[in-house]
């Protein structure tokens, strides 16, 4: 059993198509589940590569730190950029939404894997410290 975890996928925000009051709903939903749910380990946040940071992205990113739970930030859709490119959009998202520089964050793609083994790499040696 000690080396079985999870991974929960929490509803989004941005692009869906929900109204205000949804919106508000999920975001109590979200913030009552970061805030009481004793089991969580890590948060890994999802963001887009391409684009600095939505208001609900920042939103997101202050529940998550508010919550103190560990965070790791994925810069998603990596495929979408020229992959000379990455890293300077990764820096460029981290020193926008984390400025502190203490939030790890990742490059990937959930469309095409790519930099699946960094992350898995992360996602391990986290779970090795705790
Ligand atoms: N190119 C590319 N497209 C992606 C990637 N990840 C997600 N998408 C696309 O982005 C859209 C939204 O993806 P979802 O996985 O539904 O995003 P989500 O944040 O879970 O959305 P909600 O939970 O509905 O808010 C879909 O059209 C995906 O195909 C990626 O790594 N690369
Ligand atoms: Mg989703």
């Amino acid at each position: 059993m000690d080396d079985i975890f999870y991974f929960v996928d929490l509803p989004g925000y941005g692009y869906s198509k929900m109204s205000k009051k949804e919106q508000e709903q999920v975001g109590k939903f979200i913030e009552h589940y970061l805030f009481n749910r004793k089991e969580i380990s890590l948060i890994i946040f999802l963001v887009d590569i391409r684009h600095s940071p939505t208001s609900n992205d920042r939103l997101m990113y202050n529940y998550i730190i508010s919550s103190g739970i560990p965070c790791l930030i994925l810069a998603n859709k990596a495929d979408k950029i020229a992959i000379t490119k990455v890293d300077n959009y990764v820096k460029s998202l981290q020193k926008d939404l984390n400025p502190i520089g203490d939030i790890p964050t990742l490059p990937f793609s959930s469309e095409r894997k790519i930099y699946k083994d960094d992350v898995w790499n992360f996602i391990d040696d986290f779970f090795q410290q705790l």
